[in-house]
């Protein structure tokens, strides 16, 4: 996949990138969208039980997942979330392993909803089903940066209906008032299943309401990946210097239904549903590629038949894994004592369980 130009072109070079970063970019968007088509022909096949896809969001995803850093900054994702986790350390693989619930699911070892993806190792908080409780996490997340003077980010993201919970008020207010190195994307795709935008909220857009914080709000086309890119870039840059919390609203939009136990054609208009495609990022940064000299035809279908090997062999693996054994299907449901055989999160390390509930040291200093 190596890009064969010596100078990188203006595209690039207009937000700071390198070819290869929008070569990279590129590849996970059209990953996430080929691991989602795959889940939804799984599903139709009965192989696969229930999907939530993120057809129509992978290209906000992505470019609002390239600043941070991984393994060193958090994600709260949401169900929609399969292009950002890509971006953030998990494979089409990981993601497979979830649909299927297989044991070795790093997910959850297969005891999450499906679509509930979370990964310990590259700081990706497992979901909760309540839509918005990733606000608190993730905004208790960025308290414990702020406290520990560790220089991490933390960024959740969610929906706009979501965004009506009483949780974001909450978290928004504490994490403005605190200055907390945190991010709240709101990836508006104009519908809560079936219900529109309009009768979710009154305002036009969800960043309008960032100056009731005291915060900055963005809105961006997330059909624009660099746009995304350059509104993130400038949110994480705030937060790691310390300047507090951005809201970033993508506008979005979703190709499929709601879920696969939806039919979107109930609740859509014909030629709304008609016009999706003209607003979809993954098409638009392909051509914008292609017109800057980045993507060739051969380069393009070199990361065609990448992907096409990788979901296969995804799709492969998860169906040829074990399923979890019965016996075992309370485990990491109730709280066991550590150590079990699966460490904690945070590591037990060489001061076991003072790491997490007698050490108080740092929760001591106060929030300046
Ligand atoms: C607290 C809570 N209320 C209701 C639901 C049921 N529910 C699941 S997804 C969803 C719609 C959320 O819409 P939005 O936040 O716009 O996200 P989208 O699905 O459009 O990406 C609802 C109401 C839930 N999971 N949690
Ligand atoms: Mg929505």
């Amino acid at each position: 996949m190596a890009v064969t130009r010596t100078t990188d072109s203006g595209l690039a070079a207009s937000v700071g990138l390198t070819d290869a970063d929008l070569v990279a970019m590129y590849h996970k968007i059209a990953l996430a969208r080929a691991v989602d088509e795959r889940m939804w022909i799984l599903n139709r096949a009965g192989r696969i039980p229930f999907v939530i896809s993120g057809q129509g969001h992978e290209g906000a995803q992505v470019g609002i997942a390239w600043p941070l850093e991984r393994r060193k900054d958090w994600i709260a994702p949401f169900y929609r979330s399969i292009a950002t986790c890509l971006a953030f350390g998990m494979t089409a693989q990981d993601i497979l392993m979830a649909q299927y619930a297989k044991a070795s699911d790093p997910s959850s070892g297969g005891r999450q909803m499906p679509g509930h993806y979370g990964n310990v190792e590259n700081n990706l908080v497992s979901l909760s089903s309540p839509v918005a409780t990733q606000m608190l996490h993730a905004v208790g997340i960025a308290l414990a940066a702020k406290i520990r003077k560790t220089g991490q980010v933390a960024m959740t993201s969610m929906g706009e209906g979501s965004s009506n919970q009483g949780d974001v008020h909450e978290g928004l207010n504490f994490a403005a008032i605190h200055r907390l190195p945190f991010i709240l994307v709101i990836e508006n795709n104009g519908y809560a299943i079936s219900v529109p935008a309009a009768m979710e909220l009154a305002t036009l857009d969800v960043a309008d309401r960032a100056s009731g914080y005291g915060i900055p709000g963005v809105v961006v086309d997330g059909s624009d990946v660099l746009a995304c890119y350059r509104a993130s870039k400038e949110a994480v840059d705030r937060a790691r210097r310390g300047d507090g919390p951005t809201l970033i609203e993508a506008k979005v939009i979703r190709l499929t239904a709601h879920s696969s136990d939806d039919q979107q054609t109930k609740y859509r208009p014909e030629q709304e549903l008609a016009e999706l495609p003209s607003h979809d990022a993954l098409p638009r940064f392909r051509d914008q590629l292609r017109e800057a000299g980045v993507l060739s035809e051969a380069l393009e279908a070199t990361i065609a038949a990448e992907i096409k090997a990788e979901v296969d062999a995804a799709t492969d693996h998860a169906e040829a894994e074990p399923d979890p054994d019965p016996s075992t299907a309370m485990r990491w449901v109730f709280a066991e004592e550590w150590p079990s055989e699966t460490p904690p999160p945070w590591g037990l390390g060489s001061h076991g369980m003072a790491g997490h509930e007698g050490d108080t040291s740092a929760a001591s200093g106060a929030v300046d």
